[in-house]
């Protein structure tokens, strides 16, 4: 049984459509960032960066004591091994996987998530981050679109790279970008919307974007997401 420590955002998503293709027996423990869910000492112990998500493997791969493993990246990684599944065979496809993987890890994920920040968290009127943050994914939407051009999928089959890459294009419109002005990435993103392991992993029966609402935060889920309560969490 793994157990997986959840919240239902691009990085959860990850993990919840990896685990729905994959079949692995699972439970999503669903954790309160707002309520600091994630700042106690004992998440601390399963995930040292204290971030969403991670998983234990009560029956991890080689044996021995439950396997607690963070970062979504990595995680991916983790299951593909455990499952022989979406992590191409033959070497050259492998290599475009994990390309495309740290691609995702490194850029398409912290640069929008960025754009998020000052966008819809950030107090109003920062011209210049917003502005940094957004061009950025616009930049790295078009490297992505590139790439789709080239092959359907982006290790040329389905594997843990589109699995990564799918819920940051989808949450692209809460940023105030839409997929239409990157055709081959529209395509793409429909294709592996209509995945019956994407649709239960999650929770949403069409392909619509998240919301660009700006979220209100009292001053203790401010605390907890990004001051005080943040910073004085233990580390381990
Ligand atoms: N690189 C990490 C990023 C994890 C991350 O930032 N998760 C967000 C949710 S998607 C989180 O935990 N937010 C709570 C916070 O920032 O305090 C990963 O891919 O697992």
């Amino acid at each position: 049984m793994i157990d997986v420590y959840f919240t239902p955002t691009p990085n959860g998503h990850k993990v919840s459509i990896m685990l729905e293709e994959t079949g692995l027996p699972h439970r999503l423990l669903k954790m309160d960032v707002l309520a600091g869910d994630h700042l106690t000492p004992e998440y601390r112990r399963i995930n040292p960066n204290g971030r969403l998500p991670a998983i234990v493997d009560h029956d991890p791969i080689g044996g021995g004591a439950p396997l607690p493993v963070f970062e979504s990246g990595a995680i991916l990684l983790y299951l593909a091994e455990k499952s022989r599944q979406l992590l191409p065979e033959n070497p050259r496809r492998r290599s475009q996987a994990q390309q495309w993987l740290m691609w995702q890890m490194a850029s398409f994920g912290p640069m929008q998530g960025q754009a998020h920040h000052f966008i819809r968290y950030a107090p109003e009127g920062q011209d210049y981050p917003v502005e940094r943050y957004r061009n950025e994914t616009i930049r790295l939407l078009h490297v992505l679109d590139g790439r789709l051009r080239e092959a359907d999928y982006l290790a040329e089959e389905y594997s843990v790279a589109d699995i990564a890459t799918w819920p940051w294009a989808r949450a692209t419109g809460a940023i105030g970008l839409s997929l239409e002005d990157f055709p081959a990435v529209a395509a793409w993103f429909e294709r592996i919307a209509e995945r019956p392991a994407v649709i239960a992993g999650t929770g949403i029966k069409n392909a619509a974007n998240l919301s660009s609402a700006r979220p209100v935060l009292t001053e203790e889920q401010w605390s907890n997401l990004f001051g005080q309560n943040m910073l004085a969490a233990p580390t381990r």
